[in-house]
This record gives structure tokens, sequence and C-alpha cells, in this order.
């Protein structure tokens, strides 16, 4: 008869273990799977698995694939929207984990624009590096956003913009911010396809990232 030492898992068995819940996370993900996307978050926390791990290994990787997937025209709009609610599910799974905030950012993306995939994916990413995230949505004024930073004592206003046409949005964000003195107190980093570093320095935004990833690296410096 084996003895209690030996049929005791080993650590080796348990990191595949967590491997393998994190592999079918984000295979659920990325095929839109949103009940299996929630049961299999609710297995990885049940584990004993981080909620930052889950986060940037299963929810966040997975919409990197989607994104990826998206540029080489392998998804089209229809599988990157499933795959966006899939990853809400399992983000709402979230909630009432406890993380040290490594501090707050306020997000949204910018007044008359609906795109929030994007948007999504950067707080997903963000969340995961331990910042608070207060997401305002979509369609934000700079008002709010400027609200919204102060109410919640905030380092940091994230804007996306996926139409040239708000773009403008974050100037005038800028501008609200400078008109209450806060302008340096709370950075703003700005975001989305059509935005572009050069724009970030024309309208004295403090930083711009391409993508989700480096956005939670700008975001960590500005706030450092
Ligand atoms: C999906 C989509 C939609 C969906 C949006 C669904 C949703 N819930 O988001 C729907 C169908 C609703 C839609 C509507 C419209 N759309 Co649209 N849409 C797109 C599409 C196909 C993909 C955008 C996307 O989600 N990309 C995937 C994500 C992951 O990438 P991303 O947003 O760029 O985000 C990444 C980075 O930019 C960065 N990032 C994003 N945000 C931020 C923020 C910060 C702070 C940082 C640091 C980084 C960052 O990180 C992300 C992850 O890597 C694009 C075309 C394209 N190929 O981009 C057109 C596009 C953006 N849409 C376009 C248009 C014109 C429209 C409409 C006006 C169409 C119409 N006539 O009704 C409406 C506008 C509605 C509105 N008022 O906003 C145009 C914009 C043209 C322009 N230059 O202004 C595009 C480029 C299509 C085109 N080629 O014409 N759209």
């Amino acid at each position: 008869m084996p003895s209690v030492r030996t049929m005791k898992p080993s650590m080796h068995m348990y990191k595949e273990a967590v491997m393998a819940v994190l592999d079918d996370l984000r295979q659920a993900i990325i095929r839109g799977d949103q009940g299996k996307a929630k049961e299999l978050t609710k297995a990885a926390l049940g584990e004993g698995i981080a909620a930052k791990t889950v986060v940037v290994d299963g929810i966040s990787a997975a919409m990197e694939v989607v994104g990826e997937k998206f540029r080489a025209n392998e998804f089209f709009v229809p599988e990157l929207l499933i795959a966006q609610r899939a990853m809400k599910e399992a983000l709402n799974m979230m909630s009432g984990e406890s993380v040290d905030h490594i501090g707050t950012v306020v997000i949204g993306t910018v007044k008359g624009d609906l795109h929030d995939i994007g948007k999504n994916l950067v707080a997903a990413m963000m969340e995961g590096a331990g910042f608070k995230v207060v997401d305002l949505g979509v369609d934000v004024s700079p008002g709010k956003f400027v609200e919204t930073a102060k109410a919640e004592s905030a380092g940091l206003i994230a804007m996306s913009a996926l139409l040239t046409t708000t773009m403008g949005s974050m100037k005038d964000t800028v501008a609200a911010l400078s008109s209450q003195g806060l302008n340096g107190r709370v950075k703003v980093i700005i975001g989305g396809a059509p935005v572009t570093q050069s724009y970030a320095d024309e309208i004295e935004a403090d930083g711009y990232a391409p993508d989700a990833a480096s956005a939670v690296d700008k975001a960590k410096a500005l706030l450092k």
C-alpha cells in the first residue's frame, strides 16, 4: 500500500493542474463560451490560483490571442464580440477578489465613441497588474473623467478612442484637467487605433501606448 507521503500530489502535479485550468479558460474565452469561461474562472479561483494570475495568464492572454487572430483576418467582428462577452463574464466572477492596489486609474472610451473592446482589454490588464480600475464605460465626457478622477483620488486617467472624429475629446479632457489645476497631479494616458505618440505630444497627454501590455508598463512608469 503506498504511504500517505507518496500519495500527496507533488508541486509539479499542482502546477500542471493550474496550467491546464488556465489553458481551458483561455480556450473558452477565445471561442466565446460564456458558460465555460465563468465556470473555469470560478474553478481557477477555487483551486487557489491568485486573482492576478487568472486575469493576466487566463483572461488577458486569451484576449491577446483574439486580437492577433483579428489582425490576421482569422477572426471577424462577431468572433471579437462573443469573445469579449466571455471575457466580461469571466471578469465579473473576479469582483470581490482582493488585490493590493498600486494606484487608481479612471478609464473610459471618449465622448461620442462606443468602441470598447480595446478599452476593456486595457482595463483588464491594468486590473491584473494590481491597479484599482474605475471603468466609466463608453461615451464619457471630459467633465465625467475629471469629476471621477477627483472623487476617486485617481493618479491616472486612461482614455480610448477608435474614431478620428472623437479623438478631440481627449484634448478637451486634458484642458478640463488643466482648468481645475489638476494637470501634473492626475496623469493622462491615451490609446486606440487612430491615436499616436505625436498626437499625445500635441495635446500634452503624459503618455501613449499602442497595446494593452505596454499600456500597463506606461501606467506604472507614470505613477512612480
Ligand atoms: C468592432 C468595431 C466596431 C463595433 C464596436 C463594438 C464594441 N463593443 O467595441 C461596432 C460595430 C459597434 C462599430 C461601430 C462603428 N464603427 Co467601428 N470598428 C470596429 C473594428 C472592426 C474593430 C475595433 C476593435 O475592437 N479592435 C480590436 C481592439 C482589441 O483593438 P483596439 O481597439 O485598437 O485596442 C487596442 C489598442 O488600440 C490599445 N488601446 C485601446 N484603447 C486604449 C486606451 C489606452 C489608454 C491605451 C494606452 C491603449 C489603448 O490597446 C488595445 C489592445 O491591444 C474597427 C476596424 C479595425 N480593424 O480596427 C472599426 C472602426 C474603428 N469603426 C469605424 C467606424 C467608422 C464605425 C462607425 C461610425 C460605423 C457606422 N457608420 O455606424 C460606428 C461608430 C459607433 C460609435 N459611435 O462609436 C472606423 C473608424 C474610422 C475612423 N478612422 O474614424 C473603423 C476603423 C473601421 C473602418 N476601417 O472604417 N465598430
